[in-house]
């Protein structure tokens, strides 16, 4: 990893991040929702006289280093397949906390400038980066990523290097995003020395080797990161039911943990929890990510997802799985990602986007102040 100064780390930021709520390319769409988001990050003065740049640049430097725990979006659904609409994640998530009254104390740092088109710089040639770096810095000579993914990691890898006790809550995006994320998480937290799990809430596995040839998209992320982890006991996925194959055939092909979602009503999620607490104890794990999957919910509470799926979880259960958690162990990392506010299933019934995006503002509320707090 290189080493940079924090003013390298800040100017990169200018460069490849924009203000909160900014991550989808457009001026007109949901125009309402980033005025209102704005307003209340920045006040009205500053929108109205179109200082949000100016004072988010400036609290890069002044606010950021002040805070425990980050906000940040990647806006992207491009590593998506099936129904896209994740992009849209952070923008409606965030006006949904933050018009909530519950009071975050999380300093918010800006979403990846996204270009809608691309996924990770390994897919694209050199004309095409030079072409795209003319598009987002104005200049083919800045030696900056230009893919949502590859900005991502670039990123959260600076971050952990300026700030190492510091977390990031990151907002997706289809479920792609996580992977730079935790492995930028995965990379940093070893070289500080820290044994750490990923907790994974998800309906689906993630664990596909590719898709299409495609090795880092929603359905593959998850095996392209246990490589990083220490060992893959130090993966738990939670929820899973949507899937060809049953749980014996992923544990032994990763060597990780899996609950599914009938185990936990079978069960119980508290005599749940304290097995997962149990196991990552007895491998002295320390601090833990949590990457979570709206779709990990049943669709009564998740609809507005790209896969949404039936005999999933109510939002009680991951919540009192994430408080167990973090009774025992630091939480020092986290994400929540695959919420498509402007999809609706046909079979849906329920308040869309409005059920999907109270349910996530509430668990991401309790991850944003868990890791404040800590
Ligand atoms: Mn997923």
């Amino acid at each position: 990893m290189s080493t940079q100064s924090r003013n390298e780390f800040i100017s990169k930021c200018k460069h490849y991040l924009v203000p909160p709520g900014e991550g989808v390319f457009t001026v007109h769409t949901a125009k309402d929702k980033r005025d209102n988001l704005q307003k209340k990050l920045f006040g009205a003065e500053a929108l109205a006289q179109n200082k949000i740049r100016d004072i988010w640049e400036q609290s890069l430097t002044s606010t950021l280093p002040l805070s425990k725990c980050v906000i940040f979006g990647i806006a992207s659904d491009c590593g998506g397949g099936i129904q896209r609409g994740a992009n849209w994640g952070p923008l409606f998530l965030r006006e949904t906390l933050i018009s909530s009254k519950d009071e975050l104390n999380a300093y918010d740092v800006g979403d990846v400038r996204v270009i809608p088109h691309l996924l990770h710089d390994k897919y694209l040639n050199d004309e095409t980066i030079a072409k795209c770096r003319i598009g987002l810095y104005q200049s083919d000579k800045i030696n900056l990523p230009v893919s949502p993914l590859s900005i991502a990691y670039d990123f959260a890898q600076g971050f952990h290097e300026q700030f190492p006790s510091k977390s990031i809550f990151m907002i997706g995006g289809d479920h792609s995003v996580s992977y730079p994320m935790v492995r930028a998480y995965l990379e940093a937290k070893k070289a500080q020395g820290k044994k750490v799990a990923l907790v994974h809430f998800d309906a689906h596995t993630d664990l596909s080797n590719d898709r299409l040839g495609i090795d880092i998209c929603f359905g593959t992320w998850t095996s392209q990161i246990v490589p990083f982890l220490e060992t893959p006991q130090h993966l738990v996925q939670i929820g899973i039911r949507s899937t060809a194959k049953d749980r014996n055939h992923w544990e032994q092909k990763f060597g990780h943990t899996q609950i599914w979602a009938q185990e936990i009503f079978d069960r119980g999620a508290s005599a749940v929890a304290d097995e997962i607490v149990a196991k990552l104890k007895s491998l002295d794990v320390e601090e833990i990510y949590i990457s979570f999957d709206i779709d990990v919910l049943d669709k009564e509470y998740a609809g507005a997802t790209g896969t949404p799926e039936s005999g999933g979880l109510s939002p009680h259960e991951p919540m009192l799985i994430m408080q167990t958690l973090f009774e025992n162990f630091k939480i020092t990392g986290a994400d929540m990602v695959e919420i498509a506010p402007l999809v609706k299933g046909a079979d849906i019934k329920q308040m869309e986007p409005e059920t999907t995006l109270m349910v996530a503002a509430s668990l991401s509320t309790f991850l944003i102040q868990a890791m404040g707090s800590q």
